[in-house]
């Protein structure tokens, strides 16, 4: 049955006069539009823009004319995801090697951006992951101060930096990403969970601190998703890391960029608080449906 509530329906022709590619994986879901674009022009700030969901939406808010500002470690990847944000559509996209774990490089990072807008409409605090999947008993302190300096730290020191940029901009969204395990433990994600945990409570802490300014704070936990995730969390095992999504249909980064675009666009009287989105395959952490292959 045909979607009641299209926000982009298809139209002849773009009113912002921008080409958009209609090409890459699930940018076909925003062709040329009849309505303006409500992200046309508007600055996004995003994190971990180097490689999966941060890749994705660069493209999908470029896909709306956005202005995006992209950061991570990898700047040669930036560099590629901020070419494909421009084919989409972007309006702007800029890069700037950005370390969470490093105060010093997060100050940089948001002078850096200061000096293409003054103003910030969205910030995606995305940068973060997993380092190992042991039990507490065996588990590494590197692989725990990795996973509390990006989850936790990182998205602290960067919020701190990016929100004055934000508090005289009523309508501005702040789109922390959390995590399903941030709301159910599970045996080998002590460290793991608890940063999710921690972003989660961080979340519900500045939605109550800029209560009144206009400003939405908002957290998005997406369950199993094929990104380079797991390859991160086993440390470059590929065949350890295609384990975790053997049997079942995962989420992409595709699907995760477009809840993040459908988050952002909302009136701005509306907040979308939390917003947990799984595989349909993923029912809960330990409810999996696994096809035989
Ligand atoms: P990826 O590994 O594909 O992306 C992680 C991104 O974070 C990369 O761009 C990486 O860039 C960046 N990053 C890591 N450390 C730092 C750092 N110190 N400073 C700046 N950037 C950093 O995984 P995902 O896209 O899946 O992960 C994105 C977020 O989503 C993470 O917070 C993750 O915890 C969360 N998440 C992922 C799920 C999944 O199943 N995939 C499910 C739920 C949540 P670089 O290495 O270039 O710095
Ligand atoms: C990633 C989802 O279940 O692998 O945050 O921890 S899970």
């Amino acid at each position: 049955m045909a979607c009641q509530y299209d926000p982009f329906p298809i139209a002849p022709n773009d009113s912002s006069g921008r080409t958009r590619s209609l090409a890459g994986g699930g940018l076909a879901r925003y062709p040329a539009r009849l309505m303006p674009s409500p992200l046309a022009d508007k600055w996004v700030l995003i994190t971990g823009a180097s490689s999966g969901f941060g890749e994705a939406a660069a493209r999908h808010f470029g896909a709306l004319g956005a202005k995006v500002l992209l950061g991570a470690r990898r700047v040669d990847r930036l560099q590629a995801a901020a070419q494909a944000a421009k084919k989409a559509g972007a309006a702007a996209a800029e890069v700037h090697a950005l370390d969470v774990s490093q105060t010093e490089s997060v100050k940089a990072f948001v002078a850096w951006a200061k000096t293409h807008t003054p103003t910030i409409d969205v910030l995606i605090n995305n940068a973060g992951g997993a380092k190992g999947a042991d039990k507490l008993a065996d588990a590494r302190e590197e692989d725990w101060q990795f996973m509390f300096e990006t989850n936790v730290l990182g998205l602290l020191r960067v919020t701190q930096a990016v929100l004055p940029m934000m508090t005289g901009n009523p309508g501005s969204t702040i789109i922390n990403i959390g995590s399903i395990a941030g709301r159910l433990a599970y045996e080998g994600g002590s460290a793991y969970c608890a940063a999710k945990a921690g972003e989660l409570s961080i979340t519900r802490a500045l939605r109550l601190e800029l209560c009144g300014t206009g400003v939405r704070v908002c957290t998005v936990d997406p369950g199993f998703a094929q990104t380079e995730f797991a390859l991160v969390r086993f440390k470059g095992d590929a065949e350890k890391a295609k384990a975790v999504y053997k049997g079942i249909h995962p989420l992409s980064a595709e699907d995760v960029a477009e809840t993040l675009v459908w988050v952002a666009s909302r009136p701005s009287h509306v907040c979308i608080d939390e917003l947990v989105i799984k595989p349909t395959d993923q029912a809960a952490i330990y409810k999996i449906h696994r096809r035989p292959e």
